[in-house]
């Protein structure tokens, strides 16, 4: 092959991967939906180290929201409170699971109206340079 059909097919296969890319793997994704004007939602999904080396994800973000970041939950002197993550590890074929109550993605400032049904794109940064999108759908309740 010559080198700019070389580099045509890496760019396709770059294309292709954009929703379980590399290592990473995103099901499950869904937001909560939260009243009109609200300045704050949480997002849940399960992240997946699908390769056999350690996967760092090193943060999140979408177009839809001012700022996107992942927290934990923590309980200090018996009452829960959000703490912002720094990079978050996981292990050849573990998962991270966000969820309610847990890990979660903290989505501050929607940039219009969060409806339900509706799908908001978001993007998570990994280490190794590998970025991955999934599409989050909007629900009243767990699905
Ligand atoms: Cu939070």
């Amino acid at each position: 092959m010559s080198r700019p059909i070389v580099l045509l097919v890496l760019a396709l296969a770059a294309c292709q991967a954009a929703f379980a890319a590399g290592r990473l793997e995103i099901a499950g994704a869904w937001i909560r939906t939260a009243p009109p004007g609200a300045m704050m939602l949480a997002g849940y999904a399960t992240l997946r180290n699908t390769g056999d080396a350690p996967l760092i994800v090193t943060g999140a973000g979408s177009d839809a929201f001012g700022d996107v970041s992942l927290h934990g939950s923590v309980s200090v002197d018996g009452v829960e409170r959000m703490q912002a993550l720094g990079e978050v590890e996981i292990a050849p074929g573990a998962s991270v699971v966000l969820a309610p109550g847990g890990k979660h993605l903290m989505l501050m400032r929607p940039k219009g109206g969060i409806e339900v049904g509706e799908s908001i794109k978001i993007h998570f940064a990994t280490k190794s340079g590998e970025g991955v999108a999934a599409d989050f759908v909007v629900h009243d309740s767990a699905p």
